[in-house]
């Protein structure tokens, strides 16, 4: 009775994305305890109250003194189910049967002492605790001596990552979620806040529509249902359209000069130049390729420039794509040349993913070509100041980045990587061109259920605890660094992935390296070795985040109250005093405009190859639906995966709802249910990933961006066929 009537509150409230919070009904056994705690799910980050009863889990709402003041999303409303989801691993297994700790471990230890380093690896998460990833990043790189430490966040936020450190030196957003609450303008550019950040989307909708929205997608979406503005553009042309905008915005005298020379540099070149390489990209001469008119680009221009305030927000529709980081590069162009940014609303303000992905991985450098705070694998000085702060000898950090994750898979496959630890990410689901795996090789799963994609193949699987089952930080889009604390035992045997790096550094003789054993030793660490780079958390202590809502970095000492807004002088205790902005992270203290010359997709449709698949994700499900898939509520309200077709390409094809299709590209093929809806672009065909059974990355290309290596999930040439 209690769970009906809670969710029947959700279902009621669950159909806008967004609650305000759920009690359990009045027949339900009140919480005796409530406690501060951050939701499970997304990069928004929420702050979650949860009720205990007799040490249960009964209840969650969202947290009303956190930045999300109270909300959660349906995903979020439901995190009381966690603790209690069928299907967990109980015990560790070996080849499928169960084995102790003792047992599995070593022989997980065995392999990897057996290989060579550039033949061990770690696939890590933008999930794990930040504890966990710089612990892992630690042990291989500094310990196994292997660069080869690359994860999920590389599918995902790794375009960010790169626009941002080559426009401004460093990574990470530099604006915060209150800017939301300043913008008259939100130029939204391949994200869907509607379904994937619902939180962050409530707030935009207080804005509207006194404030203006234009969104770039070529399906529309919930998001693009609000917009003022609604651009559908074709699959993969958007860098046109973004220097589109640049050229439109030169051409009409748009430019805040003054801001441009103190703050700026022109890359191979001057203001002259710029204006030269953006002609081409005038929009009378590629609008036809983008599929919009002139007057829509030019609109959106002079909405862009000429607003108060204007916040861009985008995610998987620009960094997954082969262009990613010159994507990224050219919205921060368009803020840099309007002077956009650094003020109260106005921001580019790439939104993450995962609930860790900034903090656990980008800080921390988890990544196969990075090293902690900033640092890269590539500069000599950085190896030698992280072999200091680690204190191992000189030249045992390898001087060659690591393998990144598509091409870490096709290793494994080929018998270069013979040894791989895979950490709190399904990649046997989530990869792109899952045809192409083989394998190959030792695969050691730390995995808290026994039935995800990745556990068959693993020939040992570790059980994890997860969430409150366990302790550790998380950071999220605005910098901002939460903690959450272990609240109930682990089901099982299941242990928490820090102390399962602790056991395989002991069994492998790294055991000094990892001395750190603790969440909060681990903290203490990480938090004084960022004290040494731009990335300056020395004043984060648990002390303070068990009290808060977390805090945001910068932020160097203990009395320092964070940093909302980064490179504002007055805010930023790193900017130089006296200076009102400075871009501090670059070496002449200037951001960078780019020059991103746009490559047609690889992807091109043929008449083999007539549509564009496009994939992405749905409200109630979190990616391959380990978890979300298993909660009833929110399997129900999105059913089995589907292909879905424009309403006129499903007449051509002779496709109608329910009929079963085969979808072909050059990669692979799947069987699947089709589905119509007039929301897609014409020649557009839209599949979600969340469901196991609907392997969609059988499809999807695995073509990466040349920097970024982040693979372009969101344009595939595909034919489709009735079966
Ligand atoms: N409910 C839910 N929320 C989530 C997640 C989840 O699994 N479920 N996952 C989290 C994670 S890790 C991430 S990375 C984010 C992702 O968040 P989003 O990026 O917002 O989500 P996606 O659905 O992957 O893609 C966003 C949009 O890009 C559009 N798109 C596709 N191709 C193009 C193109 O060529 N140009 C443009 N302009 N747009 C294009 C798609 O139509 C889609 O609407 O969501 C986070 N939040
Ligand atoms: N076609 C297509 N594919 C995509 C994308 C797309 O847009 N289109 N997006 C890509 C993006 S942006 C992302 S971020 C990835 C996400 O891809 P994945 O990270 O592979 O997806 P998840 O389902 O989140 O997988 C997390 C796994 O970790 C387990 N887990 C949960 N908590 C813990 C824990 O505390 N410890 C451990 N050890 N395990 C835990 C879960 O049960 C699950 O098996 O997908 C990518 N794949
Ligand atoms: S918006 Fe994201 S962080 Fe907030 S409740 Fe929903 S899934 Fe959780
Ligand atoms: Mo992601």
């Amino acid at each position: 009775m209690t769970e009906f009537t809670r969710r029947e509150a959700l279902r009621l409230l669950g159909g806008l994305g967004v609650v305000a919070g759920c009690s359990p009904g009045p027949l339900a056994p009140p919480a005796q305890v409530w406690k501060k705690s951050v939701c499970r799910f997304c990069g928004v980050g929420c702050g979650v109250m949860l009720g205990f009863r007799n040490g249960k889990l009964v209840d969650v709402r969202g947290d009303e003194l956190a930045h999300n003041r109270g909300r959660v999303c349906v995903k979020g409303s439901l995190c009381v189910e966690i603790p209690r989801l069928p299907g967990r691993l109980l015990r560790p297994r070996i080849g499928g049967r169960d084995a102790s700790w003792d047992e599995a471990m070593s022989r997980v230890a065995a392999e990897f002492k057996r290989h060579e380093p550039s033949a061990v690896a770690f696939y890590g998460s933008g999930q794990l605790y930040t504890e966990e990833s710089y612990s892992a990043n630690k042990l291989f790189k500094a310990g196994f001596r292997s660069n080869n430490v690359d994860g999920n966040p590389r599918l995902c936020m790794s375009s960010a990552a790169f626009g941002y450190i080559q426009t401004f030196g460093k990574d990470e957003p530099m604006g915060c979620y209150e800017d939301l609450d300043h913008a008259t303008c939100f130029f939204v550019i391949g994200a869907n806040l509607a379904e994937c950040h619902p939180v962050l989307f409530e707030r935009i909708k207080l804005r509207l529509p006194k404030a203006k929205m234009i969104v770039v997608d070529p399906r529309r979406t919930g998001t693009a249902a609000r917009a003022d503005r609604f651009l559908q553009i074709v699959p993969g042309t958007d860098l046109l359209l973004l220097n589109a905008m640049c050229q439109v915005i030169v051409r009409d005298g748009l430019v805040d000069r003054a801001f441009v020379e103190e703050h700026c540099e022109f890359e191979g070149g001057d203001f002259e130049n710029y204006r030269n390489f953006l002609e081409p990209y005038a929009p009378e001469k590629v609008c036809a390729v983008i599929g919009l008119s002139v007057a829509e680009v030019r609109e959106a221009a002079h909405l862009f420039a000429t607003s108060a305030a204007t916040t861009s927000l985008w995610t998987m529709g620009m960094n997954q794509r082969t262009q990613g980081v010159s994507l990224n590069r050219t919205i921060h162009n368009l803020h840099l040349l309007t002077a956009q940014i650094c003020r109260p609303g106005a921001t580019p303000m790439s939104l993450t993913g995962q609930g860790n992905a900034c903090g656990g991985v980008r800080d921390t450098g988890a990544l196969a070509h990075a090293l902690p705070g900033g640092r890269s694998v590539a500069n000599a000085a950085h190896r030698a100041e992280m072999e200091r702060l680690w204190g191992v000898p000189p030249g045992t950090i390898s001087e060659k980045p690591g393998l990144d994750a598509v091409e870490l898979f096709r290793a494994i496959g080929d018998g270069r990587v013979k040894c791989v630890l895979i950490m709190g990410t399904n990649p046997m689901q989530t990869l792109p061109s899952l045809e192409k795996f083989r394998k190959n090789g030792f695969i050691a799963v730390a995995e808290p259920f026994v039935d995800s994609a990745t556990s068959a193949i693993a020939d040992v699987l570790l059980p994890s605890a997860l969430w409150i089952e366990k302790e550790g930080v998380f950071g999220q889009t605005e910098r901002r660094y939460q903690l959450i604390e272990k609240q109930i035992e682990p089901p099982g045997e299941a242990r928490s992935d820090l102390e399962i790096l602790v056991d395989l550094a002991d069994r492998t003789g790294h055991g000094a390296l990892l001395s750190a054993r603790t969440p909060e030793a681990v903290w203490r660490e990480w938090s004084a070795i960022s004290a040494s780079s731009l990335y300056n958390f020395a004043g984060i202590t648990y002390e303070r985040l068990r009290r808060t809502r977390g805090l945001q970095w910068p932020c160097p000492d203990a009395n320092h109250p964070g940093t909302k807004r980064r490179f504002v002088g007055g805010d930023d205790p790193l900017v130089t005093p006296g200076r009102k902005i400075e871009f501090y992270g670059r070496p002449n203290r200037r951001a960078l405009i780019h020059r991103g010359e746009y490559r047609p997709v690889p992807e091109q449709t043929t008449p083999e190859f007539p549509l564009i698949l496009t994939t992405g994700r749905v409200l109630e499900q979190w990616h391959s639906g380990t978890i979300t898939d298993r909660i009833p509520e929110l399997a129900g309200a999105t059913g089995r995966g589907r292909a879905f077709f424009h309403p006129q390409d499903a007449r051509r094809l002779e496709i109608r709802p329910g009929d079963r299709v085969l979808l072909r590209s050059l990669h692979g093929s799947l069987e699947l249910p089709a589905d119509v809806t007039p929301a897609l672009r014409l020649g557009v065909v839209w599949v979600s990933f969340y469901d196991a059974k609907v392997l969609i990355n059988r499809v999807v290309a695995d073509h990466v961006d040349a920097v970024s290596k982040q693979p372009e999930y969101k344009v595939t040439a595909i034919r489709a066929t009735r079966v």
